[in-house]
């Protein structure tokens, strides 16, 4: 047993807290464990509730305090482990970026999240809207422009290069490159190719044969001619 300990389910946010604990590890040894849950109505359980409040992951449960939210985990962890060096300290030319770029993938994961619902977790054609989906697609196009432009001359998202701001940003991608491509946009199809090849990000992914919560690389605007 650790001092560390993880709640996840795969392929959902929590594995940007697993990949950061991951590079952690591998940066400086930080041993830490997982506790897995699959992706459903047991998030909603008396137990899991006391660790995160609104019954979702991640929870991190660390030196006897429990986190949630990954932002506020990603700060924390970085703030924890600063020999690591995937955070920005205050006071650093390249804090207010960090801190910006951190928070900016929970504007992606939301529309991932909303289309994640609508593709997989209302599982019948008229629960669904195909308005709301061509809507979100189109507003995570609008933030990958963001991400575009970011990335312009750069290989990663700051000047000083991988940080926790890349990790949390990968992630929020790992989600919505499901629902809408990146093949428009060579700074981010590069710069996730990089971060695809790092080991914390290979080791963030669902065990083989495990339950996926998406089934295919990439769901299509259902054609029915609304
Ligand atoms: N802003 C939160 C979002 C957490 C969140 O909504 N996680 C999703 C998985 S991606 C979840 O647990 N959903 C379960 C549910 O809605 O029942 C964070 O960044 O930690």
């Amino acid at each position: 047993m650790t001092d560390i300990t993880l709640h996840h389910a795969p392929q959902t946010r929590s594995m940007r807290s697993l990949w950061l604990l991951h590079e952690i590890d591998h940066a400086i040894g930080l041993p830490f464990q997982v506790v897995e849950h699959p992706f459903g109505k047991n998030l909603r359980s008396p137990e899991y509730l006391a660790l995160n409040p609104a019954g979702r992951v991640p929870a991190l449960e660390i030196g006897g305090q429990t986190l949630f939210e990954t932002g506020a985990i990603t700060e924390f962890l970085c703030e924890q482990y600063p020999e690591a060096g995937l955070g920005c300290a205050v006071g650093d030319a390249e804090r207010a970026d960090w801190l910006i770029w951190v928070h900016f993938s929970e504007t992606i994961s939301q529309h991932a999240a909303a289309l994640t619902q609508q593709h997989i977790a209302l599982y019948e054609d008229e629960m669904r809207s195909l308005i709301v989906m061509k809507l979100e697609a189109a507003r995570l196009k609008k933030c990958y422009a963001a991400l575009e432009a970011r990335l312009e001359g750069r290989d990663y998202v700051l000047d000083r290069g991988f940080s926790a701001a890349d990790i949390s940003l990968g992630q929020a991608l790992y989600m919505s490159k499901h629902f809408a491509s990146t093949d428009d946009f060579p700074n981010i199809t590069a710069w996730y190719s990089r971060l695809s090849e790092r080991a914390a990000f290979k080791a963030s992914l669902p065990e083989a044969g495990g339950q996926l919560l998406y089934q295919k690389d990439f769901y299509e605007v259902p054609d029915v001619g609304a």
